[in-house]
């Protein structure tokens, strides 16, 4: 096995297992770490271990399914749209958090209204240039801190981190902020993306602990 393949092979154990499950609720004094997290003050990169090599040139973000207006946004037309910069904790399901993240892109709000989702899409997949996709509840996503973002910390988001672009879904674990952001189907079906078809939880509110189903 590849070391790449040893770490989704322990992550799907650990799935498995329940690991980082405490099912303790979030003690008071500490009300801003959700139960069975702990604060970290670096960055980790976790990812399927191929991270696309991406120039702005090379990346554009379609947009489709039950929308009335389909979208194609090559980095100009990106760039060209309305910037919204928004500070969040980042809470990932192997246990860290990591407070006070500066973000800046694109609000979800603000794509909504661009490609108008028809009543009867209630989910979306993002899927990325590695391969990746993730699904996300639109009532999730339809949020006024949900960001495409091209930004993280005043710099361009490095390739590591999922540049030229990411979804930032803070109030999700962190498995649902797509890196290296390639497509958006909307639809009425609920799709399960790479980990939640590996025993994740479809929704992934890090205060009710939905770390795994
Ligand atoms: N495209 C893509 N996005 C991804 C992943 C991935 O493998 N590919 N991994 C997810 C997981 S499991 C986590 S914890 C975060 C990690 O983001 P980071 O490397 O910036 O910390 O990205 C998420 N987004
Ligand atoms: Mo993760």
């Amino acid at each position: 096995m590849t070391d790449k393949d040893k770490l989704i092979a322990a992550k799907e154990q650990w799935a498995r297992e329940g690991r980082g499950l405490t099912g303790a609720p979030a003690s008071p004094s500490k009300r801003r770490l959700p139960p069975g997290q702990r604060e970290t003050l670096d960055f980790p990169v976790l990812d399927l271990g191929d991270q696309p090599n991406l120039s702005t040139r090379d990346w554009s973000l379609s947009v489709g399914g039950m929308v009335d207006n389909p979208i194609r946004w090559d980095w100009r037309t990106f760039m060209a749209q309305p910037q919204t910069e928004i500070v969040t904790d980042i809470h990932c399901v192997t246990t860290w958090s990591r407070y006070d993240n500066t973000w800046a892109g694109v609000a979800a709000r603000h794509l909504l209204q661009v490609v108008k989702p028809r009543p009867t899409a209630k989910f979306l997949l993002l899927r990325s240039y590695d391969g990746y996709t993730t699904n996300i509840p639109m009532a999730r996503f339809d949020d006024d801190d949900v960001l495409l973002a091209h930004t993280w910390q005043g710099e361009s988001l490095s390739r590591e981190h999922g540049g030229p672009v990411r979804a930032m879904v803070p109030k999700l674990y962190f498995w649902k902020s797509a890196k290296w952001l390639r497509h958006i189907t909307f639809s009425d079906r609920d799709t399960q993306g790479y980990w939640e078809l590996r025993g994740y939880h479809d929704n992934a509110d890090p205060w009710k602990e939905e770390r795994y189903r």
